[in-house]
């Protein structure tokens, strides 16, 4: 019987059975993709009355599903209708078979991670609002026979958060999602130059103060919070509560300590860590760019190991993350002892000693029973353990090189699997990588690989590095969710898909659409749908979509449902979104709308500027910063003045700059004026910066310092945005 004609019978099935209509045929879309999945006639009816069975090395998994399906029978014996969880030693560790019948559902997996790999499969035989933890009975099962094993055995996220702080509950709500996915390790990038956030009882000021950033703290603030502290740790009771909860949903969580660099929070809070030398802070506006562990200093590897020794106590990985990324090795020639070293030693090159380094705490991990893990720029000379993890991530080659050096190889290429780049042109997000949206994820391929080289990936990761999100409101998960989903669907596929499972992207956007939508919003995910198309054409614009979402549209003022099109003769001002369930798309407009007017413009400034070239990139709108030569005090103003008036719709003034620490001004306003010599104040200023609508011709705008010493350092100004 062919494919089609089965899955007639089966919808006939489901009608006649009355139970449940259309919303039963769930199971076709699974994401990740299922290698085998053959249906045969007829249903298995999930009611109250069914009863779950389990051997009791499971019971973990029967406890997990009745907080989603509400058995009322949880059983050892056997009855009428029942669902069964089994070991079945005979299948690889992580694979499973389902076996839908009229009667029974058996889910059977190598091992515990293989039935909880199963199960994460029943659930998507379900309807999507199981996920939502109030599910109903009855519902219906299609039969089936499904039988399933991942290709990798690391299905990865390294999630960042030291830089911007994510709570234990947030976390324990992401390890959830990955579980529905099955990814099944978290990577906690748990150290950075912007915080520390594991307690170490041997050394508890590393949390209790590196944990925060702004007001008192040490640690450098975030961007537009820098009197608010702002921040937390994870004490070890939590984390080993996260690491239990993880454990259950078949993840492994694998803790990270990023040396020897990326270490300036705990560099502030106990500067002796650092090599010790006064740095020349001129040419860097004031800060203190040392953020590197001395490597000659030998008190520093006794206070490594009290890390590690505290750390392992709490994660039970083999694993031990211990970074080794974008190392500025240059403090170590500026440092007398790690240049006496150096000699000691007799290394040619400077880099050695991050080699030195390394091997020191990999020597401090052995003893604790801890195997290392990298990033791909961690790997100099040959000091590491052939069984070291690397996370490759800098390029594709970056992927092959690490793999063909025979390490084990986590593949998380910044351009594909970097979930902080942006998602399209005018999106939030870093770019330096690409522009990945959840097609340019699923679109990753390893053709280029060579066979050895392939058999050392033992697995495929994303990452999200958090520099930006400080500025969404972390507090609400919004931000994160949107980055994350769908792209993390896309990489569990990737991750996941065997043989021949793989699917074309127009199929697996199908799946999507028609039923991993409405899983997300079930699951109450904050999901990215994929942008409206807008046009500008005979004086109407018209938006569409293709995923049956919800079109709405503003021209600045309430958001209103879109009917066919919109008659306009100002289509800059109009912008889209579509909705639907609890995923939205980012707000977009026509060309017109993008357009930005780049007038004859002339920047001046009470405080003068320091570089000539600078400030002509700034003014020809050519990207770039220039700086003044002081800080400033309050009446001090930067200057645009136009050549000719400007009629705009939307103009934005920005100063200081996201990497730049306190090179703006604190408290400020903006004025505007008609002649270039009497002016009128706009609004104050927001984090430096301000967007304003100027409500006629204007020949120079000035932004004005408010507060009466402001920031220690000089003022970095940037092009004047004009819509
Ligand atoms: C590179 S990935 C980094 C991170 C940044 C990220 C921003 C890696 C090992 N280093 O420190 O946060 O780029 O995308």
């Amino acid at each position: 019987m062919s494919t089609s004609i089965r899955y007639i019978l089966l919808r006939i099935c489901l009608i006649v059975s009355g139970l449940v209509s259309v919303q039963a045929m769930y199971g076709r879309d699974f994401i990740p993709s299922v290698e085998q999945c053959s249906y045969s006639d007829g249903c298995f009816r999930l009611t109250e009355e069914t009863s779950l069975l389990f051997e009791e090395s499971l019971r973990d998994i029967a406890v997990y599903i009745l907080d989603y399906v509400p058995f009322r029978s949880f059983s050892q014996k056997g009855d009428e209708s029942k669902v069964m969880l089994r070991v079945n030693p005979s299948l690889g560790e992580e694979a499973y078979t389902i076996s839908v019948r009229q009667q029974s559902v058996t889910v059977s997996g190598g091992s515990y991670a293989g039935v909880f790999n199963g199960v994460m499969t029943l659930f998507q035989l379900l309807p999507p609002r199981v996920y939502s933890r109030n599910m109903t009975l009855p519902v219906s099962i299609p039969c089936c026979e499904i039988s399933d094993h991942p290709r990798f055995g690391y299905r990865w996220l390294c999630l960042d958060v030291a830089r911007t702080w994510i709570s234990v509950d947030a976390l324990k709500r992401y390890v959830d999602l990955l579980a529905y996915h099955k990814i099944n390790k978290l990577h906690l990038h748990l150290s950075d130059d912007e915080g520390w956030r594991v307690e170490i009882k041997s050394h508890p000021e590393f949390a209790k103060v590196g944990g925060f950033r702004g007001g008192d703290s040490p640690v450098y603030p975030r961007y537009d919070k820098f009197d608010e502290k702002w921040g937390g740790f994870y004490t070890q009771d939590e984390l080993r509560s996260i690491v239990g909860y993880a454990a259950k949903r078949n993840i492994e969580i694998i803790p990270e300590i990023d040396m020897p660099g990326h270490s300036k929070a705990l560099g502030n809070v106990c500067p002796d860590i650092l090599c010790p030398y006064t740095p020349d802070t001129s040419a860097t506006n004031g800060l203190d760019i040392r953020n590197v562990w001395c490597a000659s200093n030998e008190s520093n590897y006794r206070i490594i190991e009290d890390v590690i020794r505290e750390m392992s106590d709490i994660f039970p990985s083999r694993f031990f993350h211990i970074g080794g990324d974008e190392v500025v090795s240059s403090v170590w020639d500026k440092c007398p002892s790690c240049r006496r070293l150096k000699r000691e030693k007799g290394y040619a090159e400077t880099r050695q000693l991050q080699d030195y380094f390394m091997s020191r705490v990999i020597e401090i991990l052995s003893r604790y029973g801890k195997v290392p893990s990298v990033w791909n720029d961690g790997i100099h000379g040959d000091g590491l353990p052939k069984s070291t993890i690397v996370c490759a991530w800098k390029s594709q080659d970056a992927c092959m090189a690490t793999a063909g050096l025979g390490f084990p190889t986590i593949v998380m290429t910044g351009s594909h699997f970097y979930l902080d780049m942006k998602q399209s042109e005018h999106e939030y997000g870093h770019n330096w990588a690409s522009i990945t949206d959840a097609r340019k994820v699923y679109s990753f391929s390893f053709d280029k690989y060579t066979e050895e080289q392939l058999r050392n990936v033992i697995g495929v990761g994303a990452t999200f590095f958090s520099e930006i999100y400080i500025e969404h409101n972390p507090d609400s998960n919004a931000y994160l969710d949107y980055m994350l989903f769908p792209r993390l669907c896309s990489m569990s596929d990737v991750a996941w898909r065997t043989g021949s499972s793989g699917r074309a992207w127009d199929e697996f956007y199908k799946s999507l659409r028609s039923t991993h939508y409405e899983r997300m919003s079930a699951m109450n995910i904050g999901f990215r749908l994929f942008p409206p198309r807008v046009r500008y054409e005979n004086g109407c614009l018209t938006a569409s979509v293709d995923d049956g979402s919800d079109l709405y549209y503003s021209d600045g003022g309430e958001w209103r449902r879109y009917g066919t099109s919109v008659r306009t003769t100002t289509p800059e001002r109009y912008l889209f979104q579509s909705r639907k369930g609890t995923g939205e798309s980012f707000r977009v407009g026509s060309d017109e709308y993008y357009r930005l007017q780049r007038p004859a413009t002339h920047i001046t400034s009470s405080m003068e500027f320091a570089s000539d070239r600078a400030l002509e990139r700034v003014e020809k709108y050519e990207g770039g910063i220039a700086r003044t030569r002081r800080a400033a005090h309050k009446g001090d103003w930067i200057q645009y003045s136009f050549d000719n008036c400007v009629r705009a719709r939307e103009m934005f003034v920005q100063t200081g700059h996201v990497h730049l620490r306190r090179c703006l001004f604190l408290s400020g306003h903006v004025e505007v004026s008609r002649d270039g010599v009497n002016f009128v104040s706009v609004g104050t200023l927001h984090n430096g910066g301000l967007d304003f609508v100027p409500q006629y011709e204007v020949k120079a705008v000035r932004v004005v310092c408010d507060s009466r010493s402001d920031a220690e350092d000089n003022v970095v100004v940037a092009s004047i945005t004009i819509k």
